[in-house]
């Protein structure tokens, strides 16, 4: 694997679950691969789960993991090509790229879609400069386009709590205040278009994902009937995708609580378990009552996450033994 960005990425999905439960049940049985190797965790922005897993993954596998902060520990980086550099970037990620990959053996990038321009977003052009200049393996830890790490540890934490072999999953677009990334979702239905799960998304008007995502998932914008008789409620804001409108690209289209997930809204499920990737705004995308439930999974689908980060290293080193 010399990326990890799709779902298609990690080959079969019943093989790569499998592998994350043996990796969960025996964390440090593969201490010996990451011997003498580094990974280097790149942040253009914040991040709690991403930043903590993936260290602590690496550390299970035996790597040494170093943390970079562009902008706070490094200096400010350009990221357009072409232009005269008389801001205040410094230095080129062209140049920034390839020392940081002489440092390391594999790379993980966290660079959020700017929500600006969905051409330079959706073309993943941060990304791709990672994967072209570094001549190293590159780990997608929330890019502008997709969030695998977390879809992965999302699918891995269905797989733990499914009741019957092919569960409902209903993805709910929940209000937020701030206009946020269609990363998390992509990922989302991208990982579970390729699980035996019977997939829903809801979503008010205008907030269609890209379909190179969603593929044949089911849409249903009424969202009281998408979650009726719903195993699992996986909750998560997005702007705009700009699908069908290009100029509202990264807008806020609603901020209707009557999306916010409660009790009402859990009653028509199948007492179905609450997810969300963290972090989450209380009482915008869920109510208290309802991540406070025994039914919210929010905390072990974020443990999950060094599950998922380990099975993906863990590839990464067995391809450079
Ligand atoms: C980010 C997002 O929605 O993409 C990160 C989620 C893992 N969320 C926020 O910025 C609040
Ligand atoms: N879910 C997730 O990726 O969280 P962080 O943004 O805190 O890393």
């Amino acid at each position: 694997m010399k990326t990890f960005f799709h779902a298609s990425d990690i080959g079969n999905i019943a093989k790569a679950i499998e592998e994350a439960k043996q990796v969960k049940a025996d964390p440090f049985a593969w201490k010996s691969l990451g011997t003498n190797k580094t990974i280097m965790i790149v942040f253009f922005n914040s991040s709690l789960r991403t930043r903590l897993s993936t260290q602590k993954a690496a550390l299970n596998l035996g790597m040494s993991p170093i943390v970079l902060n562009i902008g706070q520990d490094s200096w400010k980086l350009e990221t357009e090509l072409g232009v005269v550099m008389d801001s205040d970037k410094s230095e080129h990620l062209r140049e920034a790229i390839p020392v940081i990959g002489s440092y390391c053996d594999i790379i993980g990038v966290r660079s959020f879609s700017g929500l600006k321009d969905r051409e330079y977003d959706y073309n993943e052009t941060i990304l791709r400069q990672f994967i072209e200049y570094s001549g190293k393996p590159v780990i997608s830890l929330e890019s502008a386009t997709v969030h695998p790490c977390q879809a992965f540890a999302d699918l891995i934490t269905i797989e733990e709590h499914k009741k019957t072999a092919r569960p409902k999953v209903v993805m709910t677009w929940a209000p937020h205040p701030k206009a946020l990334p269609q990363a998390v979702p992509n990922s989302f239905a991208e990982w579970m278009n390729a699980a035996d799960v019977d997939f829903v998304i809801t979503h008010p008007e205008g907030y269609e994902l890209d379909p190179r995502f969603t593929g044949n998932a089911q849409i249903e914008y009424n969202q009281m009937k998408a979650l009726e008789g719903a195993d699992f409620v996986y909750a998560k804001n997005w702007s705009c995708p700009g699908v069908k409108d290009p100029s509202k690209y990264g807008s806020i289209l609603s901020k209707d609580m009557g999306w916010t997930v409660d009790a009402a809204h859990m009653a028509v499920t199948n007492n179905a378990f609450f997810m969300h990737c963290l972090p989450v705004r209380r009482n915008m995308i869920v109510s208290d009552e309802v991540i406070d439930s025994p039914q919210s999974l929010v905390i072990p689908e974020a443990a999950n996450r060094v599950v998922s980060a380990q099975v993906v290293m863990k590839r990464m080193l067995e391809e450079m033994l």
